[in-house]
């Protein structure tokens, strides 16, 4: 999968796409992503890349013509005036706006994504905003990593490419690593112990030294199901559960028996 990243901040990548997972992913030719800086398409001596919004309110905008610019610079193409959808209908890549008026980015939707994308140009937000014009004639989509506000969509574009990375088959090696993930089958993931056993005096559950493969499965699908019941109910209702995982829920949620 390629990833372009239009920004206005590139040095921000560096530490990200750099170690661990991503960087591997790279060297191995899963994933290839470059770094396009929007100043460097900003035509005037100045490259100047904002301007003030129309009708007041402050704050500084990001102008139009140098995403244009950039987008029609790292495709080889010219946008028609129509705009970029009619080229996307002919197989040119999604080009997907950060900003937190996007679509919320889901486990799902990830997954979709990494299956169906060979490529994907990403636009990271700065500033108070985006002039309208490259969401209308520009973007195919816009996403959001949270309700919350960043200062700009490079840490969304880091978090973008993370998830979709290793959902890539081979990148984490074993692949049923994604599949066990908190979120991958709709249920926060069980607990974790490694060495020592005891530790400061705080021990781990028998059942992880018992050796009972079959027992262990249970606890754990029983652990993801009360840990998800406790701090993400509403990940229930989407949740992938069998009919023992209901009869575990209703169990958890009986008022104590009266002694
Ligand atoms: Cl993609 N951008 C910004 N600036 N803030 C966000 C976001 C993106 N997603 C959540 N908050």
């Amino acid at each position: 999968m390629r990833f372009d990243i239009l920004t206005l901040f590139p040095e921000m990548f560096e530490g990200a796409f750099n170690a661990s997972i991503i960087s591997r992913a790279r060297e191995r030719g899963y994933i290839d992503i470059a770094l396009h800086n929007i100043r460097d398409y900003a035509p005037g001596k100045h490259r100047v890349t904002d301007d003030t919004p129309y009708g007041g309110g402050g704050g500084m905008i990001m102008k139009p013509e140098p995403i244009f610019l950039a987008v029609e610079s790292i495709l080889n193409i010219d946008i028609p005036g129509e705009g970029y959808h009619s080229l996307h209908r002919q197989g040119y890549p999604p080009i997907v706006m950060l900003t937190p008026q996007g679509r919320l980015l889901k486990q799902p939707l990830a997954q979709e994504m990494t299956a169906n994308f060979e490529r994907l140009i990403l636009i990271c937000g700065r500033y108070e905003g985006i002039d309208e014009r490259v969401r209308q004639y520009l973007a195919t989509d816009e996403l959001s990593i949270g309700d919350y506000v960043l200062s700009g969509g490079e840490i969304a574009a880091m978090i973008v490419v993370d998830v979709l990375t290793r959902l890539i088959p081979g990148v984490l090696g074993d692949e049923a690593a994604t599949a066990k993930d908190s979120h991958s089958g709709g249920l926060l993931e069980h607990p974790h112990y490694t060495r020592p056993p005891e530790f400061r005096g705080h021990g781990i559950p028998e059942i992880l030294l018992s050796g009972h493969h079959a027992k262990l499965e249970q606890w754990r699908r029983e652990q993801s199901l009360a840990r998800t019941l406790a701090r993400r109910p509403d990940l229930l209702a989407q949740a992938n559960l069998s009919d023992s995982d209901r009869a575990y829920l209703a169990q958890l949620q009986q008022p104590g028996e009266p002694e």
